[in-house]
């Protein structure tokens, strides 16, 4: 299961231009029909449901593989190559490379993904720096009240500050005691384990804190800003 059309970081021969006007139509069609099921409330149930007691949220159903879902451009990053700035509004701004954040502390957390194209998966296991950790350092402003996050493939998707300042939020480098591979989001993702997991963005590059909200990718087309699972938040109202 992939939103991706396969091979999309093949290197370019002489029908390059042509491979990537395909690709930019399979994504396209794609996006369509993402689109689609927000405006058709795909997979809705009406309920909502207390993590407390049911772990499985509402509309979804258990995997144990991991589906990679992107918009089909596979960064060449390394951690040779990878680079994260923090920056608006915080008394601080960070430029990382990939030494700098090694330098941090490292942290583990088990979390369950809840992707709204209704797979979860129980248990993961990451490891790398705490979003606590980050804001700890890049001090954000006191006016500061929202988090876009920019990524290497030209997503964007964006959270309140408080649902990034959260437990359990990391940057992570690993899952399963393995470096994150290059599909899903490697060297570094983000991991937001309470919302749904297209506010994971992968392969971040950028993290941008604002005196106001500004949506990201899906969020313009048809997904719920605030994405809740427990809440059912799969699209905008
Ligand atoms: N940079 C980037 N991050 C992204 C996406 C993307 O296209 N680009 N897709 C999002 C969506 S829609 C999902 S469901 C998850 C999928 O992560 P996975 O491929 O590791 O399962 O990544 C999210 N983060
Ligand atoms: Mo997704």
């Amino acid at each position: 299961m992939s939103d991706t059309p396969a091979g999309s970081d093949r290197p370019l021969g002489p029908d390059a231009a042509q491979d990537v006007e395909r690709e930019g139509a399979v994504r396209d069609k794609l996006v369509a029909t993402k689109e689609q099921w927000a405006r058709q409330g795909r997979a809705l149930t009406g309920q909502a449901a207390d993590p407390a007691r049911a772990r499985l949220p509402p509309g979804q159903r258990l995997v144990t593989d991991w589906p990679v879902l992107d918009l089909g451009i596979t960064p060449k990053l390394t951690t040779g190559n990878w680079t994260l700035t923090v920056d608006g509004l915080v008394e601080n701004p960070l430029s990382w490379r990939w030494e700098d954040f090694q330098a941090q502390p490292q942290e583990r957390f088990v979390s369950d993904i809840h992707c709204v194209t209704t797979w979860s998966r129980y248990d993961n296991r990451w490891e790398g720096v705490s979003a606590r950790r980050l804001l700890e350092l890049a001090r954000p402003k006191p006016e500061a009240s929202h988090v876009v996050f920019h990524s290497f493939d030209g997503y964007t998707t964006n959270v309140a500050l408080s649902d990034f300042d959260d437990d359990g939020v990391l940057l992570a480098t690993s899952w399963e005691g393995q470096p994150i591979s290059r599909d899903h989001g490697g060297p570094v993702r983000v991991v937001l384990p309470r919302l749904y997991f297209w506010k994971s963005a992968k392969w971040v590059k950028r993290i941008e804190l604002l005196a106001g909200d500004r949506k990201g990718y899906w969020e313009v087309r048809g997904y719920n800003n605030h994405a809740d699972p427990w809440l059912e938040e799969r699209y905008s109202d």
